[in-house]
């Protein structure tokens, strides 16, 4: 059986991730693709605990190590129970966040990047996303479309816009730096025209592993 292929989503608060998680996942469903739709932090029962606790701040007082150290925690128990079986048995994935996030956010707090890395192969191993897709946005429009949902603000989403502004440049660093796995999108546009672009993106990155590129 061919492995599925690992396509995570990565960008700031209100990027519209969720949305094209989506919108991606309707797409394949089209061109007859099997995909699972998951989300970090959590995507496991116990990963799911995890995020209870870093969304509602708990972890925070401990600092931005220990919280890289509960995301890493939580990735190694998603990665085992459910990336790797879903690819193994042949179908995609879909990730609205991943080890990104952390290069990204726990950077910004100061996590030594050398660290962060560490935390990275301790969880996942080798395995790393075939394509990842990321949303583009200056920070204050990502936050206004954030806040306008109704539910309250959570942990990471009350940081100042300074340190929103600060991972977003992170992303793009490491969209240059890794440019065969990393691809930019403009998420400014309508929902629909994103989705286009994201379309576009795994029909040139992953075409040769679709049935039917349309
Ligand atoms: N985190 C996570 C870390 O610090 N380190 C890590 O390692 C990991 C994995 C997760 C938090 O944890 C942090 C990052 C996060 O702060 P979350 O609730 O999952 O928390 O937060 P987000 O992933 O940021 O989820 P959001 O829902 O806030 O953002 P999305 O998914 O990017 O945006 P989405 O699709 O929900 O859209 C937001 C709003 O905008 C509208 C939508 O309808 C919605 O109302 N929208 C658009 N409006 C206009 N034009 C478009 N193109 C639109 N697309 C969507």
């Amino acid at each position: 059986m061919t492995r599925g292929r690992f396509i995570t989503l990565e960008g700031g608060e209100g990027a519209g991730k969720s949305t094209q998680s989506g919108l991606l996942a309707d797409w394949l469903a089209e061109l007859s693709v099997e995909a699972v739709q998951t989300r970090e932090p959590g995507g496991s029962p116990r990963a799911e605990v995890l995020r209870e606790l870093l969304l509602s701040g708990l972890v925070a007082p401990f600092g931005a190590e220990a919280e890289a150290l509960f995301f890493a925690v939580a990735r190694a128990d998603h990665m085992n129970e459910t990336i790797r079986p879903t690819l193994e048995g042949g179908a995609w994935v879909i990730c609205d966040r991943f080890i990104d996030s952390t290069r990204a956010y726990q950077g910004a707090s100061g996590v030594d990047p050398e660290e962060i890395n560490r935390l990275e192969n301790l969880a996942i191993g080798a395995d790393r996303p075939d394509l990842t897709l990321i949303l583009d946005l200056p920070a204050v429009v990502g936050l206004y479309r954030a806040q306008s949902r109704s539910g309250p603000v959570d942990r990471f989403e009350a940081d100042d816009i300074a340190i929103q502004e600060a991972r977003r440049q992170r992303f793009l660093d490491i969209a240059r730096v890794e440019a065969e796995r990393c691809v930019v999108i403009d998420a400014s546009g309508t929902p629909d025209k994103v989705a286009k672009a994201v379309q576009d993106s795994v029909r040139a990155r992953l075409g040769a592993y679709l049935p039917d590129a349309g």
